[in-house]
């Protein structure tokens, strides 16, 4: 039996939303932490994941899952009692997986050309097509989920869930583009407010700036990727 671990991206990896999700669910586990792009790519990191992205988790059983939806579906599933999650084959279950992978895909890929364009230097009109496909992609993304979450507290409607973990890791990535004012989304800015007050979420800023960090939830600190490796060739 391991800890649980998450290994997680910085600087502002989508494994944010997974950290929330672990504060929230309050399970017991630590955290890993690896330097984007560098230490993703190399293949110490990809022995753990082969493709080479953050998040990672270790499960108790020794087990690497990636993916932020096979992750949090995961940890979702070991907390049933907090109401975060929902059991499959049950209308939440279907309701939280169909949120998560509008997330996934639609909000979380609108920023995938901006990213590429910051992250390459691009210039002079490849920019500016990566711009304009990038900002077209992210308002009508915005746009969308706007519409979905209405005036309900919660992406899923009354009830607080892991969608709203994994939301706050990727809304935050306006910061880096500047293509939406989000007050222009007046539901998306309200839960985004909230969410930043949020204690898990402040946490999960404090790890990875590299700041003291208070865990409302188990945290039982941070262990190096050879740390993580030597274990998981233990529990193989
Ligand atoms: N489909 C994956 C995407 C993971 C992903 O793209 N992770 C990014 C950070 S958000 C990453 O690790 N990028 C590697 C890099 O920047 O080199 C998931 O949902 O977990």
């Amino acid at each position: 039996m391991t800890t649980t671990t998450l290994l997680y991206g910085v600087p502002s990896g989508c494994s944010f939303g997974s950290i929330v999700a672990l504060e929230w669910l309050g399970l017991p586990y630590r955290l890993s932490r690896i330097a984007m792009p560098e230490e993703v790519t190399g293949d110490d990191y990809r022995r753990l994941n082969p493709v080479g992205e953050t998040p990672t988790l270790i499960t108790t059983d020794g087990r690497a899952i990636s993916e932020s939806m096979a992750i949090l579906n995961h940890l979702g599933a070991r907390g049933l009692d907090t109401g975060l999650a929902f059991a499959q084959g049950t209308p939440g279950f279907d309701r939280l997986n169909q949120m998560l992978a509008f997330l996934n895909t639609a909000f979380f890929n609108a920023f995938s050309p901006l990213w590429h364009a910051l992250e390459h230097g691009s210039e002079g009109v490849e920019n500016q097509v990566l711009g304009e496909y990038g900002r077209g992609r992210v308002v009508r993304a915005h746009a969308l989920l706007e519409q979905l979450l209405g005036d309900r507290p919660w992406l899923l409607g009354d009830q607080r869930t892991l969608a709203d973990a994994y939301f706050i890791g990727i809304a935050r990535w306006t910061q880096y583009h500047d293509v939406i004012d989000r007050r222009d989304y007046p539901n998306l800015q309200r839960l985004f407010e909230k969410l930043e007050a949020d204690p898990a979420v402040i946490f999960a800023h404090a790890v990875e700036a590299g700041r003291p960090a208070v865990s409302a939830g188990g945290f039982q600190g941070h262990v190096p990727l050879q740390g993580v490796l030597g274990e998981f060739r233990q529990a193989a």
